[in-house]
């Protein structure tokens, strides 16, 4: 049995929870950070030092990072679906993960905490438009490396969709005004039909 520490509208999260979902593997997923706190405690900050959501466990193993956390899960459980084989085809994930990391998280946080953590009188529009503006600009790179792909490696779902598929949930839902992406809105569609994706990732933003 695993154990996700973590609230569940957390999108990193969900990042695990749906990985582990896609996978079939069983969680105890344990409600902490936001309204929960119990970030700060000793016992949280011995398992994960870093104070963040999400922490798994897997028997003796504590790991953080929402992207090793998803990594590990599938190279230990995924050998052969979530988990590409290949070192040039895990490159290619690896490229589209931390991609999510170091270039999509800042503006789409930046989108995310305007438009729903900040109340409508105090929302800077000018920074919230500009940073829903450079979303699109990288989601449209997503769109033309998706064209002729029904996923990010090819045919099948693998790592290297995970943690920009559940920002993509946030994206479509928040940034509406938005040019046509058809590779990339077909590539979401197929998101939306996994019950993973639904159970983990389509739920209230808050
Ligand atoms: N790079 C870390 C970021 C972790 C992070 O910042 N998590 C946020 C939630 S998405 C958090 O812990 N926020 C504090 C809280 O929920 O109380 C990861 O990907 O796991």
């Amino acid at each position: 049995m695993l154990t996700v520490w973590g609230r569940p509208n957390s999108i990193n999260v969900q990042i695990v929870m749906w990985t582990a979902a896609e996978l079939g593997l069983e969680v105890d997923r344990k409600d902490v950070g936001g309204p929960f706190g119990g970030l700060d405690t000793p016992e949280y900050l011995a398992m994960n030092p870093n104070g963040r959501i999400p922490t798994l466990q897997d028997g003796d193993l504590t790991i953080w990072e929402s992207n090793a956390c998803a990594r590990y899960l599938a190279a230990k459980y995924g050998a052969g679906s979530l988990w590409p084989e290949d070192p040039a085809d895990r490159a290619k994930a690896d490229m589209w993960m931390d991609w999510k990391k170091t270039s999509l998280a800042g503006p789409m946080t930046t989108v995310f905490w305007g438009l729903v953590r900040t109340p409508e009188a105090e929302r800077d529009m000018a920074a919230i438009g500009a940073a829903a503006q450079t979303s699109q600009a990288l989601y449209a790179m997503l769109d033309k490396w998706l064209a002729g792909k029904d996923f990010v490696l090819g045919d099948s779902l693998t790592i290297g969709d995970i943690p920009a598929g559940a920002m993509a949930y946030r994206f479509m839902e928040l940034v509406k005004d938005r040019p046509s992406m058809p590779n990339l809105e077909a590539w979401y569609g197929r998101l939306t039909s996994r019950q993973a994706y639904r159970d983990h990732v389509m739920l209230p933003i808050t």
